[in-house]
């Protein structure tokens, strides 16, 4: 379909053989690694997650790995969540603020052991950003990137397809909780995880040498419950209510205005970066929100690439940052990242491509 030219800048995936093998068609760029979105087929494949199952290539959200005696420190040093209570064996999801309360990555924050910890992350470089916060701060802790790729399963028989692999103890994971395992002997983590609200896990592959034999041994176990290909599905997550830092957010945008808050603790020490800018927003009160949009009309009509203006009274209210069809809803749905003044049920027009303005309706999200 299209060549990769190795080069240093380009982390390989793991799977990147076998989703050739299996017609990838489409992809986007993510951690500077290519992130399968397509077999040629997003009908089936949306259709593949909501009713059977599906794996997808993940390996772009890529690990930041804390080891040392300061790992802890600095895991909580980095997120605006509190990690005092996190268990060998959990994972949290956390808010990465930079000082000025900026969210600049919302990763997985996975505890392997009172000394070593993985930041699961979205698309920006955090290593760069730990190491230079863990120098400035003097603290005794190795900053690397493991080999570690996910591979993630999702969908409503994802349980059944990953429990045939690993055995029936994985029913019993609770939400983002894993353990470290191995089937025919490639060393893995088993997560109860994954970009999408129709339940499943991802599998963190623990020697990239044995990508393949890793895909095959999924494929083959939901061979039974019909499993497809695919990549994280934008429908589906817009409909989930799910965040996409850097898509949703910009380089002003704080938790507390897309819907971190509840993951955001303001009362750590000071010693969090960002914790004191947040703790002043809190108390102001932020000043945007993200809500849903449905849109007029029923011709699919999708965003490109740019945040669109949201306008009342001819005045610009705040920007839609992303709109998808929904084949569930039968509507163009969207986020709105708008004025705290703008409420669910306000009625507001899009300036959309083309000069075009469309109507909307602001909603509380998730939308289903
Ligand atoms: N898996 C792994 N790493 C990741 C992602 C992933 N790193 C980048 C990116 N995705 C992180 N972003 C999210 C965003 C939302 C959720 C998970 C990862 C999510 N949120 C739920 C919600 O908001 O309803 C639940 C949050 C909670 O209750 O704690 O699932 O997908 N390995």
């Amino acid at each position: 379909m299209f060549n990769v030219f190795p080069t240093a800048r380009l982390r390989p995936s793991p799977f990147f053989h076998s989703i050739m093998a299996e017609g990838c068609t489409a992809a986007s760029i993510y951690n500077r690694m290519i992130l399968p979105a397509s077999f040629g087929n997003p009908e089936k494949e949306y259709w593949d997650l909501i009713e059977r199952c599906v794996m997808w290539d993940v390996s772009a959200e890529r690990q930041v790995q804390l080891q040392g005696p300061d790992a802890g420190a600095l895991a909580q040093i980095l997120s605006a969540r509190d990690l005092s209570k996190q268990k060998i064996g959990q994972g949290k999801y956390v808010p990465i603020c930079n000082h000025n309360g900026v969210l600049i990555n919302d990763p997985i924050c996975l505890k392997l052991s009172e000394d070593l910890y993985w930041f699961s992350i979205a698309d920006s470089d955090i290593w760069f950003w730990a190491r230079a916060i863990a120098a400035e701060r003097g603290l005794n802790v190795e900053i690397s990137e493991p080999d570690v790729s996910p591979l993630a399963v999702q969908g409503p028989s994802a349980e059944n397809v990953v429990a045939s692999i690993f055995g029936d103890w994985v029913r019993d994971l609770k939400y983002f909780w894993f353990k470290e395992t191995e089937v025919n002997g490639i060393p893995v983590a088993v997560q109860r995880s994954g970009w999408s609200k129709q339940g499943g896990f991802e599998i963190y592959l623990r020697d990239g040498s044995r990508g393949d034999e890793l895909w095959s041994i999924v494929k083959e176990a939901g061979q039974p419950y019909g499993i497809g290909n695919g990549g994280p599905t934008s429908p589906e997550r817009t409909e989930s209510g799910l965040v996409s830092c850097g898509s949703d957010s910009d380089d002003t945008t704080n938790p507390f205005e897309v819907r971190m808050g509840k993951f955001t603790d303001v009362d750590l020490d000071d010693s969090v970066v960002g914790v004191k800018a947040l703790r002043k927003i809190k108390e102001d009160g932020p000043k945007r929100h993200q809500l849903g949009l449905v849109l007029d009309g029923d011709a699919k009509d999708p965003m490109a690439f740019h945040w669109e203006h949201i306008l009342v009274d001819g005045q610009k209210v705040g920007d839609m940052t992303q709109c998808v069809w929904s084949p569930r809803m039968e509507a163009n749905i969207g986020y709105a990242l708008i004025s705290v003044d703008c409420k669910p049920g306000d009625a507001v027009v899009l300036k959309r491509p083309g000069n075009r303005e469309v109507g909307a309706k602001l909603v509380d999200l998730p939308f289903l």
